[in-house]
């Protein structure tokens, strides 16, 4: 397999060859070759409770994710090295049937564990978490759930769909071997969370960080908290960062821009603290390119990505 990017040319060329997650090399998702970490875009729409756009998510991050060098010249550190990392093509999703849909984005999730990979995907709307912790936790005794976003996404149902976007987090508290005990959401803020909510989220003994609580306990004091109560008696973290938690105007790019969230500054310190605590698989959702002509929300989720593999392989 050979990578599409390099160095060592005269020209120092990043870009030739077919676009891929950083310019990795491709490999199946059946086949990862011995990689370390499988990228896989999960281009799903369906479901959504909000704006829609996020199924062209993969592929913007695909385009601008190849101008990137997985050199990290503050540390010295060289991630593709330290971390094998292959692109796996984007899950199969049936847009018609939402079902069938989590089903195949849990296979494809157990596939890349049962290969001792790091799943890692790149949506696509917060609903594919369903499907991706369904996977994930179907590999570990008892697994931990740490959500960054602006939503507590506890509602029951949307309009009596359970497999929407406003579900993921009440969705993977109900799996068995989670529970609401080690289930947190970081990040909560603005006006779309509403009383039942905030409620059904006390009733399952979810922990959530509102930003007014971060604030005042300061960034890494809270986040190390937050992660000790997803971690507490698992043998395995997942890790989903919803790209909305992030300050609507450094992150246009999604479907529900929330003013008052993270700074670009404080989503990659976030990432990077989430690497370090060693997660199963991870996903990243709701980019919306359309919304961003600029294609700077694109670029900062590749930022964010970097900080939390890079994360991964520090001691
Ligand atoms: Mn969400």
């Amino acid at each position: 397999m050979t990578s599409n990017h390099t160095t060592d040319g005269a020209l120092g060329v990043i870009q030739s060859g077919v676009a891929t997650f950083f310019g990795r090399p491709q490999a199946p998702a059946t086949d990862l070759g011995g990689a370390l970490c499988a990228i896989a875009g999960v281009p799903w729409d369906e479901g959504n409770a909000g704006r829609n756009g996020a199924n062209m998510g993969p592929r913007a991050f695909r385009d601008a994710s190849s101008w990137f060098f997985g050199y990290d010249a503050q540390r010295g550190h060289d991630l593709w090295s330290a971390l094998p990392t292959v692109d796996a093509g984007d899950v199969a999703v049936i847009p018609p049937n939402a079902a069938r849909t989590m089903e195949s984005i849990a296979d494809h999730v157990r596939m890349i564990r049962d290969q001792g990979a790091l799943p890692f995907l790149v949506g696509g709307n917060h609903s594919l978490t369903i499907g991706a912790t369904q996977g994930a936790a179907a590999t570990v005794s008892r697994m931990g759930y740490i959500a960054i976003d602006a939503h507590l996404d506890t509602a029951r149902d949307v309009a009596g769909e359970r497999l929407s976007s406003g579900c993921p987090t009440i969705r993977t508290a109900e799996l068995p071997n989670v529970g609401g005990a080690n289930t947190v959401v970081f990040g909560v803020h603005g006006w779309l969370n509403p009383r039942d909510q905030v409620e059904m989220a006390a009733e399952l003994g979810i922990t959530w960080f509102g930003m007014d609580r971060i604030e005042e306990l300061g960034l890494e004091r809270a986040l190390a908290e937050a992660i000790e109560i997803a971690t507490d008696g698992v043998d395995g973290l997942y890790v989903t960062y919803d790209l909305d938690s992030t300050d609507a105007g450094a992150f246009p790019g999604t479907g529900t821009p929330e003013p008052g969230g993270f700074t670009a500054r404080e989503a990659l310190k976030i990432a990077r603290i989430l690497g370090q605590a060693k997660p199963i698989a991870i996903d990243m959702v709701e980019l919306a390119p359309i919304y961003d002509l600029s294609g700077i929300s694109a670029r900062l989720a590749c930022g964010i990505a970097l900080e939390m593999l890079a994360g991964t392989c520090e001691p």
